[in-house]
């Protein structure tokens, strides 16, 4: 457990590393193209809404490492963790299934945002729990 949430805030620092580098690098960038609602998304997680913007082009870089079909697969989420497919990992497997709530086997944007919105260091304690 105690590996796993290493982990966890590995991931969290590489998101939250990769969001101020784009916040900062993009201050006038017009919307994510394909990112229809973000102020849906912000309201239903722990995000503002230029950190959903944000979120979106990270979801949009990894989801289309392997194929470009706007989800995230196994194989593409344990790639953005590990850069390597080749090494199974139950780790990235235990996450990745704990994200794909619907256990569709994909993650689309807002399981991933929402998932990340539990992980957050500030998210409400209860929702962590849930
Ligand atoms: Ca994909």
């Amino acid at each position: 457990m105690a590996y796993c949430l290493d982990g966890l805030k590995q991931l969290w620092i590489s998101v939250a590393t990769w969001c101020n580098t784009e916040l900062s690098s993009s201050k006038q960038k017009q919307l994510p193209t394909g990112l229809k609602n973000p102020q849906a998304i912000a309201r239903e997680t722990v995000f503002s809404i230029s950190e959903v913007e944000a979120l979106y082009e990270l979801f949009k870089k990894i989801s289309s490492t392997v194929e470009d079909d706007g989800l995230i697969t196994k194989e593409e989420f344990q790639l953005a963790l590990f850069k390597s497919s080749k090494k199974h990992s139950l780790f990235a497997e235990r996450v990745f299934d704990s994200f794909d709530r619907e256990s569709h086997g994909v993650l689309d944007f807002k399981e991933f945002a929402s998932a990340l919105s539990v992980f957050h260091p500030i998210a409400p304690l209860d929702d962590k729990i849930d």
